[in-house]
């Protein structure tokens, strides 16, 4: 591929510091340096599963003890991550632009809840969190960070195990709503559901108000946030890709960063 996006960190540098209105997308990418396996290519499975195929309703309702297997597991690895050099060079930029008058705000696909750890605090989590809890029935949403999240889900979800695909946990024994009773899920965005109406709202401000956009570990497949950058960069607003890949998702975008991102990201914003 013809690669026309520029790579030149001195001029990034330039163009950043001249950014009034920062807004990073990030993806499974900038968690995979903290030990979080991304969605796609040979990291995206869990037993014989994509986990397209269980983070869905139709999985959710076909088999809940399944889903929550494997939640059970996602939640462990994500609350014994932590945030790595990309999530914590961040933070420490909306610092930066706070004394300066300036401002960086992060809309991350992620559920993993880093970017705060990191201390950020301009964050959309655009697909929910793992440390969230939604009732099937009353929808009331609250956090809950207990592993494991019931007894039933004790010694459960091991990724490699298959053998415990054959007996379900039963639904009077998975996750319970502490107002309802009724059975909990995470609060999680998946396949086909819409995203919260406050969070694409405040995200569309952001895409619209952005002068620089940074797009870290993210295949951009997924929509609506694969649409997000190439909004901004059509706007005519820089856009710095931050990749392993050596390929830009588009050529109109300002910048491509290729390489592990907890290496290029501290470079460029350091
Ligand atoms: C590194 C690195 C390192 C590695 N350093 N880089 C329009 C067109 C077509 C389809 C649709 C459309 N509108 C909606 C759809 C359907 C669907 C969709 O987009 N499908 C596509 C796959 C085609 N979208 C939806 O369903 C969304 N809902 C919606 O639009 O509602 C409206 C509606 C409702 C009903 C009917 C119609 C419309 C919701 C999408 C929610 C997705 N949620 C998931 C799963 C749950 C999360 C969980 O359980 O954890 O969220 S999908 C999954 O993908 C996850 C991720 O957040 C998301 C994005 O993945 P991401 O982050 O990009 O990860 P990867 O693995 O794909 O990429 C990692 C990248 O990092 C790679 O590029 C690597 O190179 C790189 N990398 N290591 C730097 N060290
Ligand atoms: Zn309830």
């Amino acid at each position: 591929t013809l690669v026309r996006c520029c790579s030149d960190y001195t001029k990034f540098r330039d163009i950043l510091e001249k950014s009034k209105n920062i807004l990073v997308l990030t993806g499974a990418g900038i968690s995979a340096e903290s030990g979080i396996p991304i969605f796609r290519g040979t990291g995206g499975w869990w037993r014989s599963y994509k986990a397209e195929n269980l983070a869905s309703p139709i999985a959710f309702e076909a088999n809940p003890s399944l889903v929550w297997e494997f939640y059970s597991y996602r939640r462990e690895v994500a609350f014994n991550a932590n945030p790595n050099k990309a999530h914590l060079a961040l933070a420490q930029y909306e610092k930066k632009c706070l004394t300066e008058n300036r401002k960086l705000s992060i809309i991350t696909q992620n559920v993993d809840g880093l970017h705060l750890r990191a201390g950020s605090q301009s964050v959309i989590e655009l697909h929910g969190a793992l440390r969230k809890v939604k009732c099937t029935k009353c929808k009331y949403v609250y956090e809950n960070s207990d592993h494991p999240i019931c007894e039933a889900l004790r010694g459960r979800g091991n990724p490699d195990s298959i053998q415990q695909n054959l007996t379900c946990i039963s639904v009077n024994e998975l996750p319970k709503c502490t107002k309802c009773e009724s059975l909990l899920r995470p609060d999680i965005v998946w396949f086909g559901e819409q995203i919260n109406s406050k969070h694409l709202e405040d995200s569309r401000k952001l895409v619209e108000e952005c002068d620089l956009c940074l797009v870290v570990g993210t295949s951009s497949v997924v929509y609506p946030a694969a649409l997000f950058a190439p909004t901004a960069a059509a706007r005519g607003a820089h856009v710095a890709e931050f990749n392993l890949s050596e390929d830009p998702f588009k050529e109109d975008f300002t910048f491509h960063f290729s390489g592990p991102c907890a290496t290029t990201l501290p470079k460029a914003l350091g």
